[in-house]
């Protein structure tokens, strides 16, 4: 099926992407369905990355387009600012079950980023409510990514999000990242090395005082960056260290959320369970916008009990709970439950890391690195032009049929959860031609 192509291309100022090279030279999807997306012309291209990390349980999925469509001619819009509709309760108590033991409450928004601007908000809030307002000070790490809004660039730590919109929150500070070649380079899972990086928090703690620190955020993996497993060890002492100067600890579950680890969530696949989660992209499988915090019984109920106004939280979207994304996510979970995908990506992995890392012997790889159904292969920046190498990859392998995914010098894989082995061997295969013909 061809599909008709825009005349105009110039209205149309695209997200994170070289408007002037695209709009040259632009590449397409017009539908999909399960593993594949079609291009306007008609070709299939493999998608070996959920779209953007986000839809897990494959293109287009029959149970919840029908979710989707039937929804829309029942219940279009509800408020729920002081009013509610029935699958807000219902998706809620849901998501409360995916999540550990002791998070059971769920704010709706209707993305990633809202999601970690809503975290940060409630961690400020129940600092005040349990009249500790002086714990304001928030805490990131480098190379994190939580979205594009302020508080999330300012938590973040990928510089040219950041360098551009210089007028960031106060009272931020970061931990390190856990990269590290030299120690952990080819691991499988997570790296040997590099739980100590988590005692940087004590040393911020003697900076600043914990009394003046509210929460740290980190991704339990680093994704957008381009796959950092955690280190063995680094989250349980990142925990421990919140724990003992009473902050609290956030992951931003956005990419980890949904399976990808082969768990719900990262928390479970860590054993580490934080006070807040962020999701979005996969609660839906991205067919609707949607995201989500999950939040601690203590923090709901401090924030309830704290409150010196009958609104406890000043704080929601208009879409909060929309009612087409709550008939998609719940569809969505319907599906993953029905098709045991978490188990799927769990039982996947080793024949995923086994191929990835048959990649490295391929040209310029200097990293190969994996967790869940996700992987990264780092290849060393051609001389004098960084991130060139790996954007003509991106390039190579798409004009092939075959969807990556590009950031800086690293090729991040994260196919739906549904890939099938030989659907493995296809995304590598395809990944070795497009980097072997690449200078
Ligand atoms: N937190 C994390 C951990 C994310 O990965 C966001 C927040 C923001 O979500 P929204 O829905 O506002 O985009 C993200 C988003 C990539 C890529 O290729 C990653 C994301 C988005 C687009 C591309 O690495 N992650």
């Amino acid at each position: 099926m061809n599909a008709p192509l825009p005349n105009d291309l110039s209205a149309f100022w695209i997200p994170f992407t070289a408007n002037r090279s695209f709009k040259a030279d632009p590449r397409m999807l017009a539908s999909a369905k399960d593993m594949h997306f079609q291009t306007p012309e008609g070709r299939r291209i493999l998608d070996g990355t959920a779209g953007l990390w986000c839809v897990n349980a494959g293109h287009c999925r029959p149970r919840i387009v029908e979710a989707i469509q039937k929804q829309a001619a029942i219940l279009d819009f509800a408020p729920t600012f002081n009013l509610a509709h029935p699958l807000a309760f219902e998706l809620a108590t849901r998501v409360a079950d995916l999540m550990p033991e002791g998070l059971d409450h769920v704010f709706f928004t209707n993305s990633g980023s809202e999601s970690v601007e809503t975290a940060l908000k409630i961690a400020l809030a129940y600092q005040r409510a349990r009249g500790k307002g002086h714990k304001t000070r928030l805490i990131g790490r480098e190379r994190g990514y939580h979205g594009v809004n302020f508080g999330g660039i300012s938590v973040g730590g990928l510089p040219k999000n950041r360098m551009y919109f210089n007028n960031q929150l106060a009272q931020v500070d970061h931990l390190p990242h856990t990269h590290d070649l030299a120690r952990n380079a080819f691991s499988s899972g997570q790296p040997e090395h590099g739980a100590e990086l988590a005692d940087a928090l004590e040393r911020l703690v003697g900076l600043h005082d914990a009394s003046t620190i509210a929460a740290v955020i980190v991704e339990p993996m680093a994704g957008s960056t381009g796959v950092l497993p955690p280190p063995k060890g680094y989250l349980e002492r990142l925990r421990a260290l919140c724990d003992k100067h009473d902050i609290l600890l956030i992951f931003d579950e956005v990419i980890t959320g949904f399976g990808r680890l082969g768990a719900p969530f990262a928390a479970e696949r860590f054993g580490v369970t934080p006070d807040l989660i962020c999701m979005a992209k996969g609660i839906t499988n991205a067919t609707v916008p949607m995201g989500a915090v999950g939040a601690s019984s203590q923090i709901y109920q401090t924030i309830l009990d704290g409150a010196d106004a009958p609104i406890e939280l000043f704080h929601g979207y208009t879409y909060s709970g929309h009612p087409l994304a709550c008939a998609a996510a719940l569809a969505t979970l319907d599906t993953y439950e029905e098709e045991g995908l978490f188990e799927r990506a769990r039982e996947l992995e080793p024949y995923f890391a086994q191929a990835v890392h048959s990649l490295r012997d391929a040209r310029h790889v200097i990293d190969i690195r994996n967790i869940g159904l996700a992987a990264a292969v780092e290849l060393a920046p051609r001389p004098g032009a960084p991130t060139v190498r790996a954007m003509e990859v991106f390039h190579k392998a798409f004009d092939r049929g075959l969807l990556l995914r590009c950031t800086g010098d690293i090729l991040a894989m994260s196919p739906p959860l549904i890939v099938s082995k030989g659907q493995i061997d296809e995304i590598v295969d395809g990944l070795r031609k497009a980097i072997d013909s690449t200078d």
